[in-house]
C-alpha cells in the first residue's frame, strides 16, 4: 500500500517508484516538493540500501514528512485605507538536530508547495554545515514590489503578529529569502520585540546595530565563489579568467558577481525577471556598484544608464557563451534546454547559488556531459550557516569581527565540499549532488534513529 508508506522492494530502483508513488498521493498538487524529493530520494536510496538501519527505520519516510505546517491569515491596511488578506506559512519541517531554521518568503508565487521543497532542502543544507541547525521555511504570497514602506511596515507586523508564537530562539529561527531583506527582518524583528518584550536571537539577518551578524548579508554569495573555488581548485583549476554568467540581481547575484570580479574572474551577466544585462568585457566594479544602488531603490535593470553594456528584455542569460554559469534568482530557471545550450557553448560548471534552480533532466544532462554540478544544498549553505553563527553571537552576546567571520565561512565551506567528497566519490570523480545529499542525510539520520521512534 504506497498511500501508507510501505513499501516493499528489495532494491533502490522498485523502492523509489513505490516511494514517490506514495509521496505524491499524499501531496497531490505540489510539484515543487515532488521534485525536491525525487531528486534527494533517488541519489540517496542506493546508500540506505547498503546501509539497512536507515531502512529498518524508516528514515527517509518519515524526514519528508514535515513536523508541521502552519498557514495563517495576514490582514493588512494599505496607503488607500483598503484591507487587504494575504496568507502566511511556516513549515517545522525537521528539528532532530538544532532549532528549524531557514527563510521567509515574500513572493506572490509563495504556496505550501514551493515552502516545503525549500523547507526539505533545509534539512539538508542545514545539516552540512555541522551547525546545529534543524529545517523550516516560511513565507507569504505578500507581493513586495510596488508596495510602499510603511505597507510592508505594517504588513510586516500583522504577519509577525501571527508568528511569533511559533518561533524563538531555541525554537525556530527564520531569516530572510527572496523578497525579505534587512528592511523586512527589522520590521518583523520590531514587532517581535513588543509583542514578547524580551530581546532576544529570534530572527537572523538583523541590522548590525541590534544583534546582526557581520557578512551575512553577503555570506551566501561569497560563500556560493568560495564553494566553486573549492571544487575547482580540486580539479587543478581555479574560477580565475573564467566567463561566469550570474542570474538574478538579489542579496546572492550581487555578492557572488562582486566575489567572482575580486577573484578575478568575469561576471557577463546579471538579471531580474524582465531580462538579462550583458557586460561583453566582464562587470567592473563601479557598474557592479550601480547595480546595487539601482537595486537599493527598488528599480529594474532595465533603468540601468550603462552605454557599456547591453539590455535584454524577456530573456535569461543562458544562451550566452560562458565557463561558469551561477543561477542565483529562483527555483526551475535552468531546464533541459538551457543546460544543452550551456553545454555546447564550453560551460563546464554549474554552481547553484539560488534553491532548486535546475530542473532534475537538465542536472541529468550536466552530469552524464561531464559538466560539474555543485547543488544549492552545498553551494549555497554559507548564507544559513552565517546565520547560525549570528544565533551563537546572540547567545553569547558577543560580536565578531569582519575578518573572524570570514575567515569562519572560508572554512566551513572547505569543509562543506570536504564532506561532498567523501560521500560523493563514484570510479574516481565526484558527483556532488550525491556527495552533497548522503553528506547532509547521515547525521540528522542517525540522530533520529537515537530518539527513537516518535
Ligand atoms: P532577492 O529577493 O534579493 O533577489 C531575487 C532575485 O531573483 C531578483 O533579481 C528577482 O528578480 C529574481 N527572481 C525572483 N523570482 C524570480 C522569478 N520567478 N523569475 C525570475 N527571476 C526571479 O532574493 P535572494 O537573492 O535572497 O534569493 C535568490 C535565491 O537564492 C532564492 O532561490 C533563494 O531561495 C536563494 N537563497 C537565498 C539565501 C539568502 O541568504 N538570501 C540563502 C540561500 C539561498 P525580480 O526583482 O524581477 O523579481
Ligand atoms: O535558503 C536559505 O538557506 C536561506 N534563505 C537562508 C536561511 C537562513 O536561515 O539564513
Amino acid at each position: 500500500m504506497a498511500h501508507d508508506f510501505f513499501c516493499i522492494a528489495d532494491n533502490p530502483h522498485d523502492y523509489h517508484s513505490c516511494f514517490m508513488d506514495g509521496l505524491k498521493k499524499r501531496n497531490p498538487g505540489q510539484p515543487e516538493f515532488h521534485q525536491a524529493v525525487e531528486e534527494v530520494s533517488r541519489t540517496l536510496l542506493p546508500f540506505i540500501f547498503d546501509n539497512k538501519k536507515y531502512l529498518e527505520h524508516k528514515v527517509l519516510e518519515r524526514m519528508v514528512e514535515p513536523d508541521r505546517v502552519i498557514s495563517f491569515r495576514v490582514c493588512w491596511e494599505d496607503d488607500n485605507g483598503d484591507i487587504r488578506v494575504n496568507r502566511g506559512f511556516r513549515v517545522q519541517f525537521n528539528n532532530t538536530i538544532g532549532p528549524y531554521k531557514g527563510g521567509l518568503r515574500f513572493h506572490p508565487s509563495v504556496n505550501e508547495s514551493i515552502l516545503k521543497f525549500l523547507g526539505f532542502e533545509q534539512i539538508f543544507k542545514n545539516s552540512l554545515t555541522s551547525l546545529p541547525i534543524g529545517g523550516g521555511k516560511g513565507g507569504s504570497n505578500f507581493n513586495p514590489r510596488g508596495k510602499s514602506d510603511r505597507e510592508v511596515m505594517r504588513f510586516c507586523q500583522a504577519f509577525m503578529t501571527e508568528l511569533y508564537r511559533h518561533v524563538g530562539p531555541d525554537t525556530d529561527v527564520p531569516a530572510g529569502d527572496i523578497g525579505v531583506g534587512a528592511r523586512e527582518i527589522s520590521y518583523m524583528f520590531g514587532q517581535y520585540k513588543r509583542i514578547v518584550n524580551q530581546f532576544n536571537g529570534v530572527l537572523t539577518g538583523k541590522g548590525l546595530e541590534f544583534g546582526g551578524s557581520k557578512i551575512r548579508t553577503e555570506a551566501t554569495g561569497y560563500g556560493l565563489i568560495y564553494f566553486a573555488e573549492n571544487v575547482m581548485n580540486h580539479k587543478g583549476d581555479s574560477v580565475e579568467g573564467k566567463r561566469c554568467l550570474v542570474s538574478g540581481a538579489g542579496n546572492v547575484a550581487q555578492y557572488a558577481a562582486e566575489k567572482l570580479i575580486q577573484k578575478g574572474a568575469k561576471v557577463l551577466t546579471m538579471s531580474d525577471s524582465n531580462g538579462t544585462i550583458y557586460f561583453k568585457d566582464g562587470m567592473t566594479v563601479d557598474q557592479l556598484a550601480a547595480v546595487q544602488q539601482l537595486k537599493a531603490q527598488r528599480k529594474r535593470l532595465s533603468e540601468l544608464d550603462d552605454e557599456s553594456m547591453s539590455y535584454h528584455a524577456g530573456t535569461k542569460p543562458w544562451d550566452i557563451e560562458a565557463d561558469l554559469a551561477f543561477p542565483c534568482a529562483t527555483q526551475n530557471e535552468i531546464d533541459l534546454e538551457n543546460a544543452e545550450v550551456l553545454f555546447k557553448n564550453g560551460c563546464i560548471g554549474v554552481f547553484e547559488g539560488a534553491n532548486m534552480p535546475c530542473k532534475n533532466d537538465a542536472i541529468d544532462y550536466l552530469h552524464d556531459n561531464g559538466v560539474i554540478f555543485g547543488p544549492a544544498k552545498a553551494a549555497n549553505a554559507g548564507g544559513v550557516a552565517i546565520s547560525a553563527l549570528e544565533m551563537s553571537q546572540n547567545s553569547l552576546r558577543m560580536s565578531w569581527t569582519r575578518e573572524d567571520v570570514d575567515e569562519k565561512l572560508r572554512s566551513i565551506m572547505r569543509d562543506i565540499h570536504a564532506t561532498c567528497v567523501t560521500y560523493g566519490e563514484q570510479n574516481g570523480h565526484i558527483n556532488y549532488l550525491a556527495g552533497a545529499n548522503i553528506g547532509g542525510f547521515v547525521k540528522v539520520a542517525d540522530a533520529m534513529i537515537a530518539y527513537g521512534t516518535a
